[in-house]
């Protein structure tokens, strides 16, 4: 079944950012639904391990340009 991620993102300064960072997720395959705060540099992903790691998705984020690591 799906699992939900939860990932700090740094790097974020405005809402373009943000909207850029779930552009992102929402593209990776196996992702379903992202959704990323800038009041609190919080993304929550919904993502099917079957598919995609919590590594995929950090690096994901890394590659562009902003840096991320796993809540749990
Ligand atoms: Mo806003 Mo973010 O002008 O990468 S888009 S700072």
């Amino acid at each position: 079944g799906m699992l939900v991620g939860q990932f700090t993102i740094g790097g974020m300064t405005c809402a373009a950012c943000v909207n850029s960072v779930e552009g992102i997720l929402r593209d990776l395959p196996g992702v379903s639904r992202a959704v990323v705060s800038l009041a609190t540099s919080l993304g929550e992903v919904e993502y099917d391990p079957t598919v995609i790691s919590k590594d995929d998705i950090v690096n994901a984020i890394e590659d562009a340009g902003f840096e991320a690591s796993l809540v749990q």
